[in-house]
């Protein structure tokens, strides 16, 4: 019997990530795992996280777009916080002997040029703080048998994060309209979905400036630099030994992870 605290999920979800275990729902044996809790829990583990010596870099959105919020049930946007040990570099192949059961989604990601603290923030404020636009990949890795879980529950698993990658190429904000973005996901070069910017909260700036204004609630905000993944334009694609998958797009460039 395991008695709950933020202190102990925290330390379940860690253990479960480091010896590739998944397990069940933790509102099944802890239904007092509301969401402000379920926040405190990801402080918590990221805290962990950089005791252990990682270095906070960004933030994430999950559960943006439609298709992401009907494969998993849950229609509600939420934050969680990158570090430095989820970095996947472009030419490094996703550590499958690492992970429980992997699966990539193409994402638009934002660097930060200025600080952005809500309320209030709009897309287009959100958007002028933004310093560059890229194509990801975000590979997820649920602590959660079957990727079965509630909005808290994922919540407190810092929302399934794993790796991702950033591509190279670095586009202004002010040249493209993000809404009418197209990625292409292939996995072994056969297209298996399509999808536009719009695809993201009506258009991933939406995105941001929730994100900035979730943080906000809880004394928190964006700083110049971060890295803010939007969130997955399509459902993910499981990954397995010996694919490759790509995020094409029109103008951000491509970005492949390969699994060994
Ligand atoms: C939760 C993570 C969601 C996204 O981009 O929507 C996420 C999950 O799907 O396991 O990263
Ligand atoms: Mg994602």
């Amino acid at each position: 019997m395991t008695t709950w605290s933020v202190d102990t999920a925290a330390d379940v979800l860690l253990a479960a990530e480091a010896k590739r275990r998944d397990r069940g729902p933790i509102t099944e044996e802890w239904p007092e795992l509301d969401l402000p809790t379920a926040y405190r829990v990801q402080k918590r583990l990221i805290e962990r996280k950089v005791e252990a010596g990682e270095t906070v870099v960004g933030v994430k959105l999950g559960l943006t777009s439609r298709a992401k919020q009907e494969r998993m049930g849950i229609d509600s946007p939420l934050t969680a916080v990158l570090t430095d040990g989820y970095v996947l570099a472009a030419d490094e192949p996703v550590p499958l002997d690492q992970l429980i059961h992997p699966r990539v989604e193409p994402e638009i990601v934002f660097v930060m040029g200025k600080r952005l603290a809500g309320p209030g923030i709009t897309a287009a404020t959100a958007l002028d703080a933004v310093e560059s636009v890229h194509a990801g990949l975000e590979i997820i890795d649920s602590r959660y048998t079957d990727f079965k879980f509630t909005l808290p529950d994922v919540v407190a698993d810092n929302a399934s994060s794993a790796r991702f990658v950033v591509g190279g190429k670095a586009v202004s904000p002010k040249s493209l309209d993000l809404a009418l973005e197209a990625c292409v996901l292939t996995v072994n070069g056969a297209v298996t979905d399509t999808a536009t910017g719009a695809a993201v909260q009506g258009h991933p700036a939406e995105a941001l400036a929730l994100a900035a204004n979730a943080l906000a609630a809880r004394g928190e905000a964006l700083e110049a630099g971060q890295i803010v993944l939007t969130g997955g334009m399509t459902d993910a694609v499981f990954v397995r030994a010996g694919d490759q998958i790509g995020a094409e797009f029109t103008s951000l460039g491509s970005v492949f992870v390969t699994a060994a």
